[in-house]
């Protein structure tokens, strides 16, 4: 919450911001304002990983829309040639702004796609917690074990518009309420965990009272923290070798 405000205290000291936030320090290489670039990031840090022989998996995640990049798709090819433990996901959630899928997108199944690299690869369902679960953690698996690289398929719903305002006139009428009603992952996750009676109704509660709470706290406290100084405008900028 730091970062997106832009505060000093943010995990790039403010100057990363939202689009470019990073956290080394729990293995998170930073999001991209260049549709795709996270997949050669990916790679190089599936080769790094590969090298050092410490289990590490590269993963990367991008949209329908950015699945389209040529850099995405050339690292689908170079994973596959040197055998990385990368796992490239899609999150295929039908639009690429006001760009439909369909409209985009050649192939109905990026399985299909994956095979053209030369890599194996899973469909899921995106809005069930249990499908993604289970699919990651075997391609997980498979790649530290030396198994290669794969691209995970989610297919998913998006709640929202592009951007803030966005009249999502290019979506059909009800569409949007017709998903939230019945394809709500979160919702999803609450009545399979109760079906199945492994956590009951008031722990659910307390864990979405403590959510909401800490991220109030998070909120307050970036709000109230202070900006970055002019005198640290050129530092944490470039790195010096
Ligand atoms: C290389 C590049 N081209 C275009 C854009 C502009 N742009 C930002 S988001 C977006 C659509 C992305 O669609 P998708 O990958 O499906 O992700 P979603 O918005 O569904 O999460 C586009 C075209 C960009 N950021 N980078
Ligand atoms: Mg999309």
């Amino acid at each position: 919450m730091g970062e997106i405000y832009g505060k000093a205290m943010g995990s790039c000291r403010g100057k990363g911001g939202s689009m470019h936030i990073a956290d080394l320090s729990k293995g998170m290489m930073g999001a991209n304002g260049i549709l795709g670039a996270g997949a050669p990031l990916a790679c190089g840090a599936a080769l790094a990983a590969k090298f050092r022989g410490d289990g590490g998996v590269g993963i990367s995640f991008v949209g329908d829309g950015a699945s389209n990049q040529g850099m995405f798709l050339e690292s689908l090819n170079l994973a596959a040639v040197w055998n990385l433990p990368a796992i490239f996901v899609v999150e295929n959630n039908g639009y690429a702004e006001s760009t439909s899928r369909d409209y985009a997108v050649a192939v109905d199944s990026y399985v299909d796609r994956a095979a053209g690299f030369g890599l194996p690869g899973v469909t899921v369902d995106g809005t069930d917690f249990f499908a993604v679960y289970e699919a990651a953690g075997e391609i997980i698996k498979r790649a530290r074990e030396g198994g290669g690289p794969a691209l995970l398929e989610c297919k998913m719903i998006r709640f929202f518009g592009h951007f803030e305002g966005d009249q999502q006139t290019y979506r059909g009428k009800g569409e949007v309420e017709q998903i939230r009603a019945s394809r709500d992952c979160i919702k999803l996750f609450v009545e399979k965990v109760l079906d199945a009676g492994i956590i009951k109704r008031p722990e659910l509660d307390a864990i979405d009272k403590e959510a909401l709470a800490e991220i109030e706290a998070a909120v307050v406290a970036a709000k109230a923290a202070p900006l970055p100084s002019a005198k640290d405008l050129m530092t944490d900028v470039y790195v010096t070798y």
